[in-house]
């Protein structure tokens, strides 16, 4: 496309509203300047075909017979480009159902055959490689994506990394570019743009490995080396749920939290909070959250990361206004003050039957917690079998002090349906790289479900891909 047909296509978009500027979250978590949504598209027919004719002659690196749009935008894009060239179309469901066998792609297609697939804006290309995986599943090759909006935030080196060639009409900077130049920008927007831009250009390659690397025994055969009975109904659970799925709900209100809680509590087998970010927090949360959890049979995890000596925390455990003993199946603690804390803990939750995870390693960048200190988190944890029952590990496969008890589970935050990282330092693995390369049990997933449009059906593909790869490591 010559430069002038570039900047008319911008100012079009630009004249539907598909380009917005103030501050917007993103789903990957991040607050951005600048938003495209190019959903209105489908309220100018012209715009929408030109656009998809431009898509059709980016030139792709492979011959192709069919093409896929990602739902839900680009379908009436893939639509209109397959009536206009008589390209035959296949669709992507994006409901995964639970049960039966419902297929995941429609249309008539031979396992070998070459599908384009059609995006309208690609950011981290979480959304290509969702849409791409069902599609090679079936035996279809996908080699190339084309896209409207290039947001340059790491989307073109994962795809790479993934054998997808990404070809956009334009990219964010170009955007930026001309808008400045018709003065729907301002000078000092069109910077702050730039520098989110550059503060986010991080390239965040997914680990899709072939084969599982790590192997393990099952969890109803761990549940019978556990001592601690949370442990033991963890994964009791996690069996009858079929889930390995442990939600962060990081959201700021206790209604907000309810609510989660009972739009996910199907699909997963514990829930995390951080009872003291809640605005809104009365002493009737923790009986609310129970009887949720009693419900859809999960269980409550607070976040609390306990660290200080012994005594104190017996106390911020028990009393405050949180009361956490009182609803909290499992807490977790830092080991920095040496074991005297898991004795503290320990005095107040064996007796109720609640359970400890020691934090072991973290997910932020340039965290301390590692090699020895790691080393020593296990030493601790297999001097309290009845009260310890696992880790915050982020690869525990690469520990050099493997835990010898069974029971100990590992479960890892820092996921993502691809890999990257925020502007704060969290870094995200893959599901299955979690499961399968690192050697954790459990994911715990906050943004990438809570942040999602659908939380719910989200949660249930985390769901699937977590434990797809749990099985897929058994021995
Ligand atoms: O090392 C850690 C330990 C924890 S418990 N890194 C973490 O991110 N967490 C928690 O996991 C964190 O407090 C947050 O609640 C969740 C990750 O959220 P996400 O939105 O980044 O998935």
């Amino acid at each position: 496309m010559d430069a002038a047909a570039l900047e008319s296509l911008i100012l079009d978009l630009h004249a539907i509203e598909a380009v917005k500027l103030g501050s917007f979250v993103l789903k990957s978590g991040i607050t951005s300047p600048i938003y495209l949504d190019l959903r209105a598209l489908v309220s100018h027919p012209r715009l929408l075909s030109a656009i998809a004719s431009l898509l059709h002659a980016l030139p792709a690196t492979r011959p192709y017979g069919l093409v896929c749009g990602v739902p839900y935008t680009a379908l009436p894009i893939a639509a209109v480009l397959s009536v206009d060239r008589n390209i035959p179309m296949l669709m992507r469901r994006k409901e995964v159902k639970a049960h039966g066998t419902a297929k995941s792609i429609e249309g008539s297609f031979r396992a070998g055959d070459t599908v384009l697939i059609i995006e309208d804006l690609v950011t981290s290309g979480a959304s290509v490689l969702e849409t791409a995986a069902p599609l090679r599943a079936e035996g279809l090759v996908v080699a190339d994506a084309v896209v409207v909006v290039d947001r340059e935030q790491g989307g073109r080196e994962n795809l790479a990394a993934n054998g997808i060639t990404l070809h956009s009409l334009m990219t964010l900077t170009e955007v930026l570019a001309v808008l400045l130049k018709h003065g729907k920008v301002t000078q000092e927007k069109a910077e702050e743009v730039r520098q989110f831009l550059d503060a986010n250009r991080k390239v965040a390659v997914p680990g899709v490995p072939a084969k599982p690397r790590v192997f393990r025994k099952p969890f109803e055969e761990r549940a019978k080396s556990a001592t601690n009975p949370v442990a033991r109904r963890l994964f009791e659970v996690m069996v009858a749920k079929q889930s390995n799925l442990c939600v962060a709900a990081d959201v700021g209100t206790a209604k907000e939290l309810l609510e989660l809680a009972e739009q996910i509590g199907s699909q997963i087998c514990m829930l995390k909070t951080h009872v003291d970010i809640l605005s809104d927090f009365t002493p009737d949360f923790g009986s609310k959250l129970r009887s949720i959890a009693d419900k859809y049979n999960f269980l409550i995890f607070e976040d609390r990361k306990f660290a200080d000596i012994g005594n104190t925390v017996t106390m911020q455990y028990e009393g405050g206004i949180f009361r956490i003993l009182d609803w909290a199946d499992i807490v977790n603690a830092h080991i920095v003050p040496g074991p005297g804390i898991v004795d503290g803990l320990k005095l107040k939750g064996l007796p109720k039957g609640r359970g400890l995870l020691l934090l072991a390693e973290m997910s932020s960048a340039g965290n301390l917690a590692q090699g020895d200190y790691t080393a020593a988190a296990v030493k601790i944890a297999e001097q309290h079998p009845d009260f310890v029952i696992g880790f915050i590990s982020v690869n525990p496969a690469s520990w050099s002090v493997a835990p010898s008890n069974p029971a100990l589970i590992h479960a890892t935050p820092g996921v993502q349906l691809v890999a990257g990282g925020d502007a704060l330092g969290q870094q995200y693995n893959t599901p299955q790289a979690v499961i399968n390369v690192r050697g954790s049990d459990i994911i715990i997933v906050g943004r990438g479900i809570i942040k999602a449009s659908d939380p719910a059906k989200t949660a249930l593909e985390y769901r699937l891909q977590g434990w797809q790869s749990y099985r897929t490591s058994l021995l």
